[in-house]
C-alpha cells in the first residue's frame, strides 16, 4: 500500500495540459508552486556546496610574498589572499565563514576601518607587527589568537623588521546572508591609542574582572584582544594526560571571560592537541569549521577523503561532514574557528557519532 493522499486523481493528458498552462502563467505574478521544489528545499539532511579542502602553506606562502611585491597594503587596504572553497559560488571557506591570509610588511599600515563582520586573526609568521582594536594595540607573535569584534575600529601595522602573515577568519558570508553588512572608514589612517599596549590582557585575561564597570559591549564579545600562544599552548600541555574528547583530543575553547562562552558572538575558536599516536573517532555536526595547523603534522579524514597536513596548512570541514584527526610523528596542535554560536541559540546545532567509530 502506498502511503499518501487517498484521493490522488489520475493525471489524464487533459489534466496535465491544464496544469502546465497554470504553471506557465504563474511567473508573471512572481509565484511558483511549492510542490515543484519542496523535495529540493526540505532535504532529509543538510546539503552544502562547500567541500572539504586543504590549502598547503607551501602553495600559499610564495603567492603571499608575490602579492606583497605587486600590491602595497595601502593600495589594497587589506592585502589578503582569500582561501576559496572550490565547491561554492560565493566567496568563502564555508557557507558562513570566510578565511584569508593577510600579510603586512615592515613600515606598512593597513588603514583604520570597521565593519559588522567579526574577525579572528591567528598569527602564522613574523614577530611584533601590531593590530590596534578600539584604541588598544597588541604586538603579535606566532600562534597568538586575536579578536576583532563586530564594529570595532581596527588598523594593522608593522614597526618591526620582518613581514608578518596571519590567518584571517570572518563571519562575512553569514553577515551577507542576513543582509547585515555595514562598513565605514575611520576619518584618519590610524586611530589614536587610548589604552596601554596589551591593556586588555592585564585587565581581563587573568581570571579577574573589574567589578566596578559594566561588561564592554554588554558582554556580547570577549574584551581580551590577544590570547597568547604561550599561555594557550601551556593549557594544552597541562591537560595532555587527560582523556580529552573522543573526537577532538585535548581541546580548549578560547572564551569570553564575561560569559564563559565563545570569544565572539558568531564564531567559536579552539585550540586542540592531537597527541603523538592519537587518532580520534569520527563525528559530524551542523557547524562548519576552518582548521589551521599551529604545530606538527598529521592528517584528517573528511567525508572519507584523507588530507595530510603540516604546520601552517589550512583546511575546512563543511557542515554535516564526517571527520576525524590523527597526528603523525610528534604531538600536533590545531587551531580552528567555527560557526557554532550562530546555530546553537536557534536549536540548529546537531552532532552525531560515526556508527563505526571511524570512517573506512
Ligand atoms: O583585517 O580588517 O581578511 O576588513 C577581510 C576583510 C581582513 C581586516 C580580511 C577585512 C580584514
Amino acid at each position: 500500500m502506498m502511503i499518501g493522499t487517498p484521493s490522488t486523481p489520475k493525471v489524464t493528458p487533459e489534466l496535465q495540459r491544464k496544469r502546465e498552462a497554470f504553471y506557465a502563467e504563474l511567473p508573471e505574478f512572481n509565484m511558483r508552486p511549492l510542490w515543484a521544489i519542496l523535495k529540493d528545499a526540505m532535504t532529509p539532511e543538510p546539503t552544502t556546496q562547500a567541500v572539504p579542502y586543504l590549502w598547503k602553506w607551501k602553495d600559499v606562502r610564495p603567492r603571499m610574498y608575490k602579492a606583497a611585491e605587486l600590491v602595497s597594503a595601502e593600495e589594497a587596504e587589506r592585502r589578503v589572499l582569500m582561501l576559496l572553497n572550490p565547491g561554492m559560488e560565493k566567496p568563502g571557506a564555508t557557507s558562513t565563514l570566510f578565511a584569508g591570509v593577510q600579510m603586512i610588511l615592515p613600515h606598512e599600515i593597513a588603514r583604520t576601518h570597521h565593519h559588522t563582520p567579526n574577525a579572528i586573526r591567528f598569527v602564522i609568521e613574523g614577530s611584533r607587527a601590531y593590530t590596534t582594536v578600539n584604541g588598544e594595540r597588541s604586538l603579535m607573535e606566532k600562534g597568538d589568537f586575536l579578536t576583532t569584534p563586530i564594529w570595532a575600529w581596527h588598523d594593522h601595522g608593522n614597526d618591526a623588521d620582518v613581514p608578518m602573515l596571519w590567518l584571517d577568519g570572518l563571519d562575512m558570508p553569514f553577515v551577507q546572508s542576513v543582509d547585515a553588512m555595514f562598513f565605514e572608514y575611520y576619518p584618519e589612517l590610524t586611530q589614536p591609542l587610548r589604552r596601554e599596549v596589551d591593556d586588555s590582557i592585564r585587565r581581563y585575561g587573568s581570571n579577574l574582572l573589574p567589578a566596578f564597570e559594566r561588561p564592554i559591549g554588554e558582554g556580547l564579545y570577549s574584551p581580551v584582544l590577544n590570547y597568547r600562544w604561550k599561555d594557550a599552548r601551556a593549557s594544552l600541555e597541562a591537560a595532555k594526560g587527560d582523556q580529552g574528547s573522543p573526537y577532538d583530543g585535548v581541546i580548549f575553547e578560547y572564551t569570553n571571560p564575561y560569559t564563559g562562552g565563545p570569544s565572539l558572538p558568531t564564531m567559536s575558536s579552539c585550540l586542540q592537541l592531537v597527541r603523538k599516536g592519537e587518532h580520534t573517532k569520527a563525528h559530524r555536526h551542523v557547524s562548519s569549521a576552518v582548521y589551521h595547523v599551529a604545530e606538527g603534522r598529521g592528517y584528517s579524514i573528511i567525508r572519507g577523503e584523507r588530507f595530510d597536513w603540516e604546520e601552517s596548512d589550512t583546511f575546512v570541514v563543511p557542515a554535516w561532514s564526517w571527520h576525524e584527526h590523527a597526528s603523525a610523528g610528534d604531538d600536533a596542535v590545531l587551531y580552528s574557528f567555527n560557526d557554532r554560536p550562530i546555530l546553537k541559540p536557534f536549536g540548529l546545532e546537531r552532532e552525531q557519532a560515526h556508527p563505526k567509530g571511524r570512517q573506512e
